[in-house]
């Protein structure tokens, strides 16, 4: 039985449901994305689509848990690892949290130690098959010890920042931090 990795309140699914707000991106010019590091770093940088593809990559197992009770168990991922993005741009010191930000100006925020664990990464393959537009192709974040909805998808910026501060599901009374282990769901849990 596999109920020690399955967090209070959560059930188990075989499928990959799709859960976000908003329209789907449909990409026809890649050499217009980008991802964008900027707020408190030394110089602002943007990393091209063909740069970040470029970029080394890892394979990731982990266990996801939506914040609408579905978990999903061992899943593969192929991804970047935040160091090697992190290479690209020098923090300011005073650097405590981060700011996701996605298409259409959707957003979450994590704390910088979050960001930065071994156990985060910028997810491109789920099971062997490259992102679905759903899933939140090219790029998705990708940090399976907080509720999924930290999990980016469409990810075009990372902001670094000097406080904490409510992305767009938090505004709307989710919880800052999103501990599935401690049912961190709304923010007066
Ligand atoms: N850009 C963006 N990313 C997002 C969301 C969103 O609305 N927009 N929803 C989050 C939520 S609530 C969940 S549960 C997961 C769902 O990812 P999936 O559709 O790949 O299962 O994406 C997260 N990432
Ligand atoms: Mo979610």
């Amino acid at each position: 039985m596999s109920t020690d990795r399955v967090p209070p309140g959560q059930k188990l699914t075989e499928g990959f449901p799709v859960l976000h707000y908003g329209d789907v991106p449909y990409y026809r010019d890649m050499s217009k994305w980008d991802l964008k590091l900027f707020g408190l770093v030394e110089q602002e940088v943007s990393i091209s689509y063909k740069h970040f593809m470029q970029l080394p990559r890892q394979q990731y197992k982990n266990d996801i848990h939506c914040v609408t009770t579905w978990s999903k168990l061992d899943n593969v991922w192929e991804g970047v690892s935040v160091a090697a993005v992190l290479g690209q741009v020098k923090l300011l010191p005073n650097v405590t949290h981060v700011m996701l930000h996605a298409e259409e100006g959707w957003s979450t925020n994590l704390p910088l130690a979050d960001f930065i664990a071994e156990t985060s990464f910028f997810g491109l393959k789920h099971n062997g098959e490259l992102l679905s537009p759903e899933h939140g192709y090219p790029v998705r974040m990708v940090v399976p010890h907080l509720y999924f909805w930290k999990s980016a998808k469409w990810l075009r910026g990372v902001e670094f920042m000097a406080k904490d501060k409510p992305g767009f599901w938090e505004v709307n009374g989710y919880h800052m931090y999103g501990d599935p282990w401690k049912e961190q769901r709304y923010d007066w849990d």
